[in-house]
C-alpha cells in the first residue's frame, strides 16, 4: 500500500517522534501551523475515523496517545486543538487516519 504514514510508521521515511507504543506512533507535522503540531495516527492503517471507529479499542487507544504527548509536549495547563480532518471539504490530504494536536500559543479561528 502506498501509504506516507505507513512508510513513516515503518521507518522508511524519516520522522521526529515524539511518542511511540504498540498502537500508535506520534511525530511533529512537516508543515507546523503552531508552536506545538504533533500528528498522532494508528499503526494499523485505517482511512479515517469512521473507519478507526470500527475498528475495536483504536480511538481508545489514539486518545491515550494524545494525551502522552500532550503531556510530554507540557500542553496540560495552556490548552491546546485535537483536528481530525476527513474527506474532500475538510481537505484532508493524507489517507490515513491522523490526530492532530495543536498548541504552544493561542490559536486563532484556523486550524492552528
Ligand atoms: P491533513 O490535511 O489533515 O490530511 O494533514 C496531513 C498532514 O500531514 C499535513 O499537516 C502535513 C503532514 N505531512 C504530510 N506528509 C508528511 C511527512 O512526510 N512527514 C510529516 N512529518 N508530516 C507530513
Amino acid at each position: 500500500m502506498d501509504c506516507i504514514f505507513c512508510k513513516i510508521i515503518a521507518g522508511e521515511i524519516p520522522s521526529a517522534r515524539v511518542y511511540e507504543d504498540e498502537y500508535t506512533y506520534a511525530f511533529y507535522d512537516i508543515e507546523p501551523q503552531a508552536p506545538v503540531h504533533v500528528l498522532v495516527v494508528p499503526k494499523q492503517h485505517v482511512t479515517n475515523v469512521i473507519e478507526g471507529a470500527q475498528a475495536p479499542g483504536m480511538m481508545q487507544h489514539l486518545a491515550d496517545a494524545v494525551a502522552r504527548v500532550v503531556e510530554l509536549e507540557g500542553l496540560q495547563q495552556s490548552g491546546f486543538r485535537t483536528v481530525m480532518n476527513t474527506g474532500a471539504d475538510a481537505r484532508q490530504s493524507v489517507q490515513h487516519l491522523h490526530v492532530h494536536v495543536l498548541g504552544g500559543h493561542p490559536l486563532n479561528l484556523t486550524m492552528g
